[in-house]
């Protein structure tokens, strides 16, 4: 897709009659509305169709550069605002009335400017249901969007292996055959995770040497399957501790730390082209965990097995984000090992109900993370936990809290999109 750049933006800074609220819509053609902002706001052009009041103070380059749209943001969104209910109705009412334009034109193309910026892809994690919803599928499906796409459950354990040798792979290949045909590369999430495990592994007491046979299974298993189709695999996931030790799980316990050894090599074996990652959360801070990586990846380097990347999900919380500088630092850090660096899970979620104030903090806090994956050259791609609140995991595991993601249960695009949009072009929110 085009990206067209904006020289000149249109700003007009808010005056004493200011009417319009923070993050509300300010201009645009085919908007009627008012067009001065709050006071302390400005109002911002996104587009031709859409401008928006966003903080005056707000250190966004003015020339920031934005995709060029020639579809109804405007209407869109006022119809799209108007009801819960209907969306569907507003969905095909917005989805027809724009036949000669994509219906999710008016939105950045994320993966189209990460990869014109040297990235490999921007991508977003889904589940089935997720593609029986039209609505949603229809900026899902979008392959200048997301380019990239994690499968989160249907290549668990559980899934896959539900009974001892007995593989179920099809809801994980309705998947596969999903993001081949809309343009995106798959990363297999996960062969080697304490959780999600079918009840016959952990409570079988198996000992150390049939443990290890079925954890070679089930790593040959699956890459074998998906074999030309996972671009990297995370191969074990959530293996250490904050403080830089082993996790209790069935495998550690039972096999010891050479359990990573084994699935590594088995993952290598059945796939030689494979990417293969270890992957896990809280790596943002620094610290003994980032530490723990570092040293697995230098132990495992020197035992002969190959290991590709390290995997930072990043699931953060607005107002209380690792500097730029730290998060900068640590990526280093693992690629100083010789791996590549991947955010895998991003989400970065508020204590409810939502405010202007923490929907600014949250498009700074995304804004942060996605520079600094920027200006590391090998930190490859960025993955979004979903894309719309609708969908994320966050309110059904941390009471109060949620709207962790870019756009809102509406699929209107949050403050924390057009940070992203700023963060790949390299500016400062
Ligand atoms: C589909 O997704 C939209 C927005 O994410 C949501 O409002 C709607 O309720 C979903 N439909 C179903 C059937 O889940
Ligand atoms: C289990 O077996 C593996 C493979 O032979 C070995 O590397 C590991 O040390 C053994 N673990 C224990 C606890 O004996
Ligand atoms: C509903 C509406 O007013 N649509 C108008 C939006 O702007 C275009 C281009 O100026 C017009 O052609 C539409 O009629």
């Amino acid at each position: 897709m085009k990206v067209t750049l904006f020289a000149a933006v249109s700003v007009a800074i808010s005056g004493a009659n200011a009417a319009v609220g923070m993050w509300q819509q300010c201009g645009g053609i085919n908007y009627t509305g008012d067009t001065t902002c709050v006071s302390g706001a400005m109002c911002y052009k996104y587009n031709d169709w859409y401008f928006q009041c966003i903080p005056a103070t707000t250190t966004t380059s003015p020339s920031s550069t934005r995709s060029s749209s020639s579809s109804r943001q405007s209407s869109s969104t006022s119809t799209r605002s108007s009801s819960t209910s209907s969306r569907s109705t507003s969905t095909s009412t917005r989805t027809s009335s724009t036949t000669t334009t994509s219906p999710s034109a008016t939105i950045s193309p994320l993966h189209d400017i990460a990869v014109s910026k040297g990235k490999q892809y921007f991508g977003v994690a889904v589940d089935s249901n997720e593609l029986a919803n039209a609505t949603y599928k229809v900026l899902l499906d979008d392959r200048h969007l997301w380019g990239q796409m994690t499968p989160g459950n249907k290549m668990k354990w559980d899934a896959t292996e539900p009974s001892r040798n007995t593989f179920t792979y099809s809801d994980a290949d309705a998947l596969v055959v999903w993001a081949q045909g809309s343009g995106k590369e798959i990363r297999g999430h996960t062969l080697v995770w304490h959780n999600q495990l079918p009840s016959w592994l952990t409570n079988g007491g198996f000992n150390n040497a049939t443990l290890v046979s079925i954890l070679q299974n089930h790593v040959t298993n699956l890459v074998t399957h998906f074999s030309g189709k996972v671009k990297t695999w995370d191969v074990v996931n959530e293996i250490f501790e904050e403080d830089g030790s082993w996790r209790s799980s069935v495998f550690y316990n039972t096999i010891g730390e050479y359990f990573v050894d084994i699935a590594f090599r088995a993952a290598a074996a059945a796939d030689p082209n494979v990417g293969l990652a270890a992957n896990d959360y809280n790596l943002d801070y620094g610290g003994s965990k980032v530490t723990a990586y570092v040293n697995l990846v230098n132990r495992l380097k020197s035992r002969g097995v190959k290991i590709t990347q390290i995997g930072s999900q990043s699931h953060l919380i607005v107002g209380s984000m690792p500097s730029y500088s730290t998060l900068v630092s640590n990526y280093n850090a693992f690629v100083a090992t010789g791996v590549d660096v991947a955010i895998t899970e991003l989400d970065i979620r508020m204590t409810l109900p939502v405010t202007d104030a923490l929907l600014a903090q949250q498009r700074k806090d995304y804004n942060t993370i996605i520079r600094a994956c920027m200006a590391v050259p090998r930190c490859i791609g960025m993955t979004v936990w979903a894309y719309s609140d609708y969908y994320s995991w966050i309110p059904s595991v941390f009471s109060g809290e949620g709207a962790a993601l870019p756009f809102d249960d509406q699929l209107k695009p949050k403050p924390a999109f057009y940070g992203i949009v700023d963060g790949l072009n390299g500016i400062t929110n």
